[in-house]
């Protein structure tokens, strides 16, 4: 505002002093001739610099300024502008020297909307719901994936009955849940099963989805939330939403949203922190992580999103943003190879020597391997992060139960606990589809080491009373993939063992695949479905079970997402063109010739 006031001072003096300078013609002396030029040349640089003020829509701005000469910016709620720490001056400067990450532009994160989608969707090597909607052929797989879509509708009808507009349904009280999580944001349910929706074909719930997204999601919430949960559960469901319907609407929602979680990089390092206030930027850690650090499977699995931002917007300060954490997670020591769970936003140094492919950790490790396939095979660096995390793990985590059972163990500074989490159980995912981009001659090995993982996760279901498999297993102390406290036996209707089906099954088409899915759909019908929705439950040891009262939404994202797909033939959202991102949404592959067309435009 000074600047703005000094602008306008100086106008006025200009005005005055031209009518001087008319009425005395040419007849100046020298002296004024120079406090004349002195002046003339002060107000030149002055209405240069005013144009760093302009709106970047203006278009004298646009022709004198190209987009690295200016400022970093990052717009945030209300309109207000916030210098952007992140990339301070004398980073940028130094950064720049030894890496490719072009500077930030000054544009608000959101100012492009060409993004073209027709062309896109001209350069997807298939159509994303196959020829017939992936319906498959055997009688026996379409009823069973009959069943899954009815499991779809049912839970999605009692949300919709009880709970419309809050983030969970709790099917026992038949009521809603708010929870914590998401800073405020609402319809959590909503917009983790738009592409669900869309897929299955179950229309008119979509469109009523669209609709609440379009006139009730409201994102000028000011509360605390997740950046992480955001990140996955709406920025996913909204690009994949997008990406799959070309509804600009969703596109518009996304690019707010995206925008508000910029100042969560605002850290001394750019690893950004846990919690940030949606309304103010503000940003801090969680109280229960230790001493103020940031957590890897939290900042670590933004990259797929982030990217798809900087394609949507045409910006590149997303995709800056996680190349920045990419960046120093490839520099940094690490510890036999291993990453630790913990790091501090402000040091840049690890917390803790704990490893875990379970939570915490897990989806770092997968948005690396993903982060390759979703590039177009172009990302090296991802690719060679991946493979050596995985020659890590296996040289430090994989293990062999007494009873002949893989499986991937903790570590806390050397020392393994013989414990697998149900979120471990992507790993098996994770593993076969990295597993033809590794050495040649390690193809068979991965394929082995995936089929194995999943088949001890499946062991973990198996060797329950429900069949369905408990948070935690442990493989010490007689254990075999059983849970040995109380504490690590109940199943909140994690997607995590049918993912690891879905993907095998499209990787090998062993039929047993098929089978375990379908033993999984049995025990949810028997021991989740209540009357008015799904349910977790407290002990899957017990034979009378007793339910938590909770309809995750992930429940609807991937759980039921993940098993309609392995009932569903390969070309519904075929591998060579969808990544899905941790919460099961379908994000493109960026294809190297859109972005080779969007250079030539
Ligand atoms: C989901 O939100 C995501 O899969 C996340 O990666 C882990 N936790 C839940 C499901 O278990």
């Amino acid at each position: 505002s000074t600047f703005t006031h000094e602008t306008r001072h100086i106008g006025k003096l200009t005005s005055r002093d031209s009518v001087r300078v008319e009425s005395s013609g040419m007849g100046l002396r020298l002296s004024q001739k120079f406090v004349f030029l002195l002046f003339l040349s002060g107000l030149v640089t002055l209405c240069f610099g005013a144009l760093f003020f302009l709106p970047d829509s203006v278009r004298l701005k646009r022709i004198f300024l190209s987009k690295t000469e200016s400022q970093p910016v990052t717009k945030v709620a209300g309109g207000e502008a916030l210098e952007d720490m992140t990339l301070s001056r004398s980073k940028t400067d130094s950064a720049s020297k030894d890496e490719k990450v072009t500077s930030s532009s000054n544009q608000g994160a959101n100012t492009d909307t060409s993004f073209d989608y027709n062309k896109f969707k001209k350069c997807l090597l298939k159509p994303p719901l196959g020829i017939e909607h992936g319906k498959p052929s055997d009688p026996q797989t379409l009823q069973r994936r009959e069943k899954v879509k009815e499991m779809m509708k049912f839970a999605w009808d009692n949300y919709k009955s009880f709970a419309w507009g809050r983030n969970e349904l709790r099917p026992l009280t038949r009521n809603g849940h708010i929870g914590n999580m998401f800073g405020g944001l609402r319809g959590a349910s909503i917009v983790d099963s738009l592409d669900t929706l869309y897929i299955m074909g179950l229309m008119d719930e979509y469109n009523d989805a669209k609709e609440w997204v379009e006139t009730s999601l409201d994102l000028n919430s000011n509360g605390e939330a997740s950046l992480f949960e955001v990140n996955i559960r709406y920025v996913g469901g909204l690009l994949s939403a997008y990406y799959l319907t070309g509804e600009e609407m969703f596109k518009r929602k996304v690019m707010v949203l995206g925008e508000k979680l910029l100042p969560a990089f605002n850290t001394p390092t750019g690893i950004p922190r846990g919690v940030i206030n949606l309304g103010s930027g503000t940003s801090w850690s969680w109280g229960w992580a230790s001493a103020g650090s940031s957590i890897l499977a939290e900042f670590g699995t933004l990259h797929l999103e982030f990217v798809h931002l900087s394609e949507l917007s045409n910006n590149d300060i997303y995709t800056e943003k996680v190349m920045n954490i990419r960046k120093l997670l490839n520099k940094i020591e690490k510890p036999h190879g291993l990453y630790p769970n913990f790091l501090s936003p402000v040091s840049g140094n690890w917390v803790q020597h704990h490893v875990s492919i379970g939570g915490l950790g897990d989806s770092f490790y997968e948005y690396l391997i993903k982060s390759y396939l979703m590039s177009d095979k172009t990302d090296e660096e991802a690719k060679k992060m991946y493979y050596s995390a995985l020659e890590a793990i296996e040289a430090n985590l994989v293990q062999k139960s007494p009873g002949g059972l893989t499986y991937m163990a903790e570590w806390r500074g050397g020392i393994l606990d013989h414990k697998m989490g149900h979120l471990a159980c992507f790993s098996g995912g994770m593993v076969v589809i990295g597993a033809d981009d590794g050495a040649p001659e390690k193809r068979q090995h991965y394929l082995d080491l995936a089929a194995e993982i999943t088949h001890t996760c499946h062991e973990s279901y198996s060797r329950s009373a429900t069949k369905l498999g408990p948070e935690a297993f442990r493989f010490d102390g007689g254990a075999e993939a059983t849970a040995t406290r109380l504490s690590d036996r109940y199943y909140i209707l994690r997607p995590e063992v049918i993912e690891s089906y879905m993907y095998m099954w499209r990787l090998t088409h062993d039929p047993k695949y098929r089978e375990w899915g379908w033993e999984a759909v049995e025990a949810l019908e028997q021991h989740c479905r209540v009357e008015a929705g799904f349910s977790g439950i407290r002990d899957v040891y017990a034979q009378t079970v007793s339910h938590d009262n909770m309809q995750q939404s992930f429940f609807l994202s991937e759980t039921l997402k993940y098993l309609y797909l392995l009932f569903s033939d390969d070309d519904l959202l075929p591998l060579e063109d969808w990544v899905f991102n941790t919460e099961a949404h379908p994000l493109p592959v960026v294809r190297k010739s859109f972005s080779l067309q969007k250079q030539v435009k």
